[in-house]
């Protein structure tokens, strides 16, 4: 029995307007398990226009105090109902469940981060020149805002999203990716018991029709996306149209770098992770390792060996380390590039192939697949694959190594190995990345701020700075002197 997945619009779950579905495959037995809608264009009109009613109505007047509490209410129930959730995503779009229970669990972290601002959006009191003039600023919402995002992390992604929006007090459209929209729409179900007034979070569904639909039009004030670079560019162009301002999360081809005076027993498994957990899916993925030659031999056979011992399988299972790929689409792309790397004469040291054996064999499975002696400039190393398909680089010097790290289109994350302190200093200044990670990979905090430089994208999520994008800020200035003025010059 498949799940018939509804659209909140207005507060209320809709089928859409064009009665036209799409199907959710789970990614390990290729079952088509759930079907969502497919939004109509007025389907998407009219979510805006309901959350723009809401927005001017009951949820603009609403203080940040009672916003707070709504957030924490809707933390708790994520929260509570993390497991299933966690189940449901990873059922949805492959990712294994020791990932999907921590991304639920960090996900509520993140409301409860944002919750703790919606009552301290402070203005500040500028003092001028003219003594006899009060200056303030003041911290207002946008409106309403669309926020799209993709398969790989649908909970995480909405979170870094939604939660300064609402903290904010804006009223929003939320997109998921037509891959995996299931917890987004259970997540629907939270705001609703939470208590939030009906149309200040409303979901569209759909493939990119729907995306379309919500970034071409000036009804919405602001748009925040996360998905790749080739779509990034093309909403930023149909929101230049109107004007409107976009928040861009996109891909990266990261850098790792091992330093020969690197703890590896400690930079090993930093690499794997970078690489390997969530199948290579991730945005943050460290898919160039850049290893110094005095140890690129030994770097090179740990990780080979590390990455045969990784335990595939079924994600629901606890015990399992790698799952599928999360679609079809993304399964023969990973194949092609892999394809690619061979014919471009990179080293295949293991993997390079699809994994069918025993419970895999319906499955999206590819083997943990590193590629070594690789050169910077071949496709493999320019172009994010999404998979697990590590890219080894061998560096003689510093100055090389960060030559290479910053010799790509991305610059979203980068990760560094060195027991030299001044070197970790000196490099994390000079490498372009929005996160620079240093004897450490893949780790996140509510409170730190995440996003890309270059075509990794632009805006910042998390941390105080992601309020910033859901804010406009209006400048007051008020005369309490009591002289007339010239009318004829500027007054200063
Ligand atoms: O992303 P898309 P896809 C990268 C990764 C992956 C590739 C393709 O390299 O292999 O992107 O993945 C909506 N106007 N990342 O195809 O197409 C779409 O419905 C407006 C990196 O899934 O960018 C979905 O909701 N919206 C990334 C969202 O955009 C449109 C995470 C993302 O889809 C649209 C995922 C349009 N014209 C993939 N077309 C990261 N930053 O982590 C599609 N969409």
């Amino acid at each position: 029995m498949t799940t018939d997945y509804q659209m909140l619009i207005g507060g209320e779950w809709r089928s859409g307007t064009s009665k036209e579905r799409l199907p959710s495959t789970n990614p390990f037995d290729r079952e088509v398990w759930a079907t969502i809608q497919q939004a109509s264009p007025e389907d998407v009109e009219q979510a805006i226009s309901t959350a723009r009613e809401a927005f001017e109505g009951e949820w603009k007047h609403t203080n940040g105090l009672e916003r707070a509490r709504l957030m924490h209410r809707l933390a708790e129930l994520l929260e509570a109902d993390a497991d299933r959730m966690a189940r449901l995503e990873t059922t949805d779009n492959g990712k294994v469940i020791r990932e999907t229970s921590n991304q639920m669990r960090f996900a509520a972290r993140n409301y409860r981060f944002f919750a703790g601002y919606a009552d301290k959006l402070y203005g500040e009191v500028i003092p001028l020149d003219n003594p006899t003039i009060f200056d303030y600023t003041a911290r207002e919402p946008l409106g309403v805002v669309a926020l799209i995002t993709a398969w790989n992390s649908p909970m995480g992604l909405l979170a870094n999203k939604l939660a300064p929006a609402l903290a904010a007090g804006n009223a929003v459209v939320v997109k998921p990716s037509e891959q995996a929209s299931a917890t987004t729409l259970e997540f629907g179900r939270f705001v609703e018991e939470a208590g939030f007034p009906a149309g200040v979070v409303n979901i569209v569904t759909g493939d990119g029709r729907v995306g379309e639909a919500l970034t071409t039009t000036p009804a919405v004030d602001k748009i925040s996306f996360t998905g790749s670079a080739q779509v990034g560019s093309i909403i930023a162009g149909n929101a230049s149209k109107n004007l409107v301002p976009v928040t861009l999360e996109l891909g990266g081809k990261s850098p790792n770098i091992v330093f020969a005076d690197a703890d590896l027993d400690q930079a090993v498994p930093g690499a794997l992770a970078g690489i390997f957990a969530s199948t290579g899916q991730t945005c943050i993925a460290g898919s160039r390792l850049l290893v110094e030659s005095p140890v690129y031999d030994e770097v090179v056979s740990l990780i080979a060996e590390r990455a045969q011992a990784i335990r595939l399988g079924n994600p629901i299972d606890p015990a399992t380390e790698m799952g599928p790929a999360a679609n079809e689409t993304q399964y023969q792309r990973i194949l092609e590039y892999i394809e690619t790397g061979i014919d471009e004469g990179a080293r295949v040291v293991t993997g390079g192939e699809p994994a069918r054996d025993g419970e895999l064999k319906n499955g999206f499975f590819i083997s943990p697949t590193v590629f070594a002696d690789v050169d910077n400039h071949s496709t493999i190393a320019q172009e994010e694959i999404f998979g697990p398909v590590l890219s080894i680089i061998p560096f003689e010097d510093e100055e090389q190594a960060i030559r290479i790290a910053n010799d790509t289109m991305y610059g979203l994350a980068s990760g560094l190995w060195t027991n030299d302190l001044s070197r970790a200093h000196r490099i994390s200044r000079q490498v372009d990345a929005g996160t620079v990670w240093v004897n450490t990979y893949r780790t996140a905090a509510a409170q730190a701020p995440f996003g890309g430089m270059k075509q990794s994208g632009y805006g910042r999520e998390r941390g105080a700075h992601a309020l910033q994008e859901y804010v406009r800020i209006k400048n007051v200035m008020i005369d309490f002197g009591a002289e007339a003025r010239d009318p004829f010059s500027i007054r200063t």
